[in-house]
């Protein structure tokens, strides 16, 4: 009986992976028309299907899209997103490829896919002029997760400017079963004008030279999977991303805050890795991670190089709902003063009255107030309530902030994410619930309010504590 079983998941364990030989030797019968979705979004998986033809039409298209609120760029693409059409095929396709690139578009453009075997991944046969169509076949020897992009001279301006996107070779019978797939590619981008600078902004070579990006960002934009159009998933769930980069320049270091990847298909090939915690990405290079969600709550795709993720828009979101699982995450549970020489952990009294910070004037309360913003806002808010453009909001002259106090006790007591416009610039970015009494709620407010030409409102810890147990 032991042994019977020993050898049944021998068995089972082995992978059947044809040979490249083998997969050339696969006869394609019926054709069909490849679907093309654009990111995040994938086509339906290949599942038990056989090898066919495969019919795919893209088209090139040059068109003006928006790099983030007020920033215009000219991005040239295949099938008009940020990275191109997905195509999903299986391991002896035979892909027929018909290559469009629109009348309206002023330059020659090609294609190389990774997953090509010949001379320069299908380039030189498909070189295409506006109002023209190139078309060549190739077989699908490889399974795995392929780059491909614009080959045109110059090659780094072309892919600077989006033209790439994924191709997946499922090997026979497919990928195991996921509850969810998102196709999720970085790309750097360089332009004339510094981060954030408004106006339809042109391609930078020297920036590009010199590796000097003002945006690294998922598909195309900031901001393209965050608040409403955040990538979704229920808590118990399996997520497969297929994940790209583009470049032209930058490796990212491809990570989900909160999350362990169950299985990373290392560089988009056979090889698995488990439980892994930021997988290195190469430019012109993939990978497939997949993880279980287990709790809710928002997770935030970032590429680690964290600079890039706060600073230059490589930043995404999952949100996952369902229940919570205390189990695996508590939230957090117990909140004390820690002193270093004192021995004891006091009780920090949530809410309640701390004698020595209740003001008995404006002026004390504005006076402890400010010593809380040092402590607390003043790493993200800045000195002088000024913020980072593009990063933190501004808390001087906020229209925002000026415009409602009990909105504003909501976004201390419980955090902030998604869209905002503060004086006219537009902000999408996480602001965590801040820890603090009613009592420092009211005065770190007050003290915002009554600086850098705001509003002057008095916020008392009643007003707090109110809106604490949801008052309205
Ligand atoms: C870790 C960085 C960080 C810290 C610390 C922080 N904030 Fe924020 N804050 C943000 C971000 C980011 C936003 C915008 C959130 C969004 O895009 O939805 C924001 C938004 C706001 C807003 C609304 C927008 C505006 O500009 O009027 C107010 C008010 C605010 N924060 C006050 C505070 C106060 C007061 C503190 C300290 C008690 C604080 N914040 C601490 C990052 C931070
Ligand atoms: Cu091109």
């Amino acid at each position: 009986m032991f042994a019977l079983l020993a050898f049944v998941s021998a068995c089972g364990d082995k992978k059947t992976e044809k040979s490249v030989e083998d997969s050339s030797k696969i006869a394609v019968y019926t054709e069909m028309e490849a679907e093309l979705t654009a990111p995040p979004n994938v086509p339906a998986p290949v599942g038990n299907r056989v090898a066919k033809k495969l019919k795919v039409n893209m088209e090139i298209l040059e068109e003006e899209g928006e790099m983030t609120d007020g920033v215009k760029y000219v991005y040239w693409t295949f099938g008009g997103s940020v990275p191109g059409s997905f195509i999903r095929t299986r391991v002896g396709d035979e892909v027929e490829f018909h290559l469009k690139n629109h009348p309206d578009n002023k330059l020659p453009h090609n294609i190389d896919l990774h997953a090509v075997t010949g001379p320069g991944g299908g380039a030189t046969s498909s070189f295409v002029a506006p109002g023209h169509e190139a078309q060549f076949s190739f077989k699908v020897l490889n399974p795995g997760l392929y780059v491909y992009h614009c080959a045109t001279a110059p090659v780094g301006m072309h892919i600077a400017n989006g033209m790439y996107g994924l191709i997946l070779v499922e090997p026979e019978g497919g990928l195991p079963k996921v509850d969810k797939e998102y196709y999720v590619m970085q790309g750097d981008f360089y332009t004339k004008g510094e981060n954030g600078e408004r106006g339809l902004q042109p391609f930078d070579m020297q920036k590009a030279v010199d590796e000097d990006a003002d945006y690294v960002v998922f598909n195309g934009k900031v901001g393209s999977m965050t608040g409403d159009n955040a990538l979704t998933a229920k808590v118990g769930e399996t997520i497969r991303l297929f994940v790209g980069n583009g470049g032209p320049n930058l490796v990212s270091s491809f990570h989900v805050i909160g999350e362990i990847f169950d299985v990373v298909r290392v560089e988009g090939g056979s090889l698995e890795n488990k439980n892994v915690q930021t997988t290195l990405i190469p430019a012109g290079g993939a990978a497939i991670v997949e993880f279980k969600v287990d709790v809710p709550g928002t997770f935030i795709l970032v590429d680690h190089s964290i600079f890039r993720a706060f600073n230059k828009g490589a930043l995404a979101m999952l949100k996952v709902e369902g229940e919570e699982n205390k189990g695996i995450y508590s939230g957090k549970e117990k909140e004390g003063i820690y002193h270093p020489e004192g021995g004891a952990i006091q009780t920090m009294p949530q809410g309640k009255k701390v004698p020595a910070e209740v003001a008995s004037s404006l002026k004390e309360k504005i006076a402890f107030g400010k010593t809380s913003y040092m402590q607390t806002c003043f790493a993200c808010h800045q000195a002088e309530g000024q913020g980072i453009p593009g990063a933190f909001p501004p808390l001087a002259k906020s229209d925002y902030l000026n415009a409602d106090v009990d909105r504003a006790i909501d976004i201390i007591l419980n955090g902030k994410t998604g869209e905002i416009k503060v004086n006219g610039q537009t902000y999408n970015s996480v602001m965590t619930r801040q820890n603090l009494t009613d009592e420092e709620v009211a005065n770190v407010l007050t003290y915002v309010y009554n600086s850098w030409g705001n509003s002057k409102k008095t916020v008392t810890a009643t007003m707090v504590k109110n809106r604490r147990n949801g008052g309205h």
